[in-house]
């Protein structure tokens, strides 16, 4: 495909691969090899020179993971992407590539647990500091932000809270004060969001969730807005060795070719789904971006190109009433992840959240009956019926 800038979401998942094959393969090849051989010593010596442009070793480099790099920096709008083993390896990655220590990063109460993880317990051991607070409320981060700021780190919508911040007021708020706005878009997926056309410098994706969309791989990536942060993140990658792996790349080309198709189906369930929690009795409250009663509703009409597929919501009953639920459900699986073509749910305090200290995770709104719902691609009626026969189980 060229020039395809000029086309569609869609027809550029379809088409636009990053690879030109000579033999004219409709699909991606699988380079399943660790290294390259060169044509000459000369030859290898200028491509480890940069001089000349080849692959050497497949942490450095390999076609088939470039192809999915490539196309992912399209779809979101980047100069060019760096692919992961897993999304914290892409969480990790950006924080490693990205801080000095004595830098000061403001994150969002409400991130991925592991992501607070990483920040609070391990990146405080080079010397990074770090402030959590509600992104979604800019007070809040402009009274965060330090001369030592360097990173502005948000999660939109949030895991599992669902607040939205305002991507391009923190864009400008950090870059005021000298510091890169990181988005986490894992939520969205580049079908719902392009954080960086509302200024963002770096955007990340959990590649296990929409991106590959089938629950059966854990990748990650990291996409640059400007060509010097990401030859930062490129070296910090082949360094640190978070690297994808070529079969783990064909996958995720393959899942990514339907991600649209996929968004559209769940998202059409999700706003079904939430109407029909919203109005249940047994229902305390629902956060979905689609719902009017959602606290940024209209910032994610500005922002997101839809409330996509993922609802939090809590039952009268509180955490006893949700196990009863959980418990209950025979349809949907009772697993942590998100994103995928099945529909998912999950109690986020003792499970994905559960290494966040109860005192910041309630600060943070994960509160005790707080349950998530990962919205999938089967029969809406099915999705329901089976979630309105576990909540009649509740007493
Ligand atoms: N960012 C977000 C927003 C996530 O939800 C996750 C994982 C990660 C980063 C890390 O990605 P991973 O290394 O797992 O590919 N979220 C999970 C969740 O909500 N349930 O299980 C994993």
């Amino acid at each position: 495909m060229e020039n395809p800038e000029k086309y569609g979401f869609n027809s550029q998942l379809i088409h636009y691969s990053g690879h030109h094959d000579s033999y004219g393969a409709a699909t991606v090849p699988i380079y399943q090899t660790s290294t390259f051989g060169f044509a000459s010593a000369q030859d290898g010596a200028d491509c480890f020179a940069g001089i000349k442009q080849g692959y050497m070793y497949t942490r450095i480099g390999n076609p088939t993971i470039r192809a999915l790099e490539r196309q992912v920096a399209l779809l979101e709008h980047g100069c060019d992407s760096v692919a992961l083993a897993s999304g914290m390896a892409a969480v990790s990655t950006v924080y490693l590539g990205l801080l000095n220590a004595g830098d000061h990063v403001v994150s969002s109460s409400a991130v991925y647990g592991a992501s607070r993880v990483l920040l609070e317990q391990h990146m405080a051991r080079f010397g990074v500091d770090s402030t959590f607070v509600n992104t979604a409320d800019i007070e809040q981060v402009k009274a965060a932000v330090t001369p030592k700021t360097r990173m502005v780190y948000i999660e939109t919508p949030a895991n599992p809270t669902m607040e939205i911040s305002d991507i391009r007021a923190c864009a400008e708020l950090a870059h005021s004060v000298g510091a890169l706005l990181v988005v986490d878009n894992t939520f969205c997926s580049p079908y719902l969001s392009n954080p960086i056309d509302f200024g963002a410098d770096v955007v990340l994706h959990s590649i296990t969730k929409f991106i590959n969309g089938h629950a059966d791989i854990v990748g990650g990536i990291v996409i640059a807005g400007k060509e010097d942060v990401y030859s930062k993140l490129r070296n910090a990658m082949i360094n640190f060795g978070g690297n994808m792996d070529p079969h783990q790349a064909y996958l995720v080309i393959r899942g990514l070719k339907t991600l649209g198709i996929r968004i559209d189906r769940a998202q059409d369930n999700a706003r079904k789904v939430a109407e029909f929690l919203a109005s249940h009795p047994k229902v305390e409250w629902v956060k979905y971006p689609g719902l009017k009663t959602h606290p940024q509703y209209d910032l994610a009409q500005k922002q997101m190109k839809g409330p996509g597929t993922m609802i939090s919501f809590s039952l009268k009953g509180g955490l006893e009433a949700g196990r009863t639920l959980m418990d209950n459900v025979k349809m949907c699986i009772l697993a942590v992840s998100l994103g995928g073509v099945e529909t998912l749910i999950q109690h986020p305090a003792s499970m994905t959240h559960s290494k966040v200290p109860q005192e910041a995770r309630e600060k943070a709104g994960i509160t005790d009956g707080l349950v998530r719902f990962s919205v999938g691609i089967e029969n809406v009626e099915d999705i329901i019926g089976d979630l309105s026969q576990a909540l009649e189980k509740i007493r």
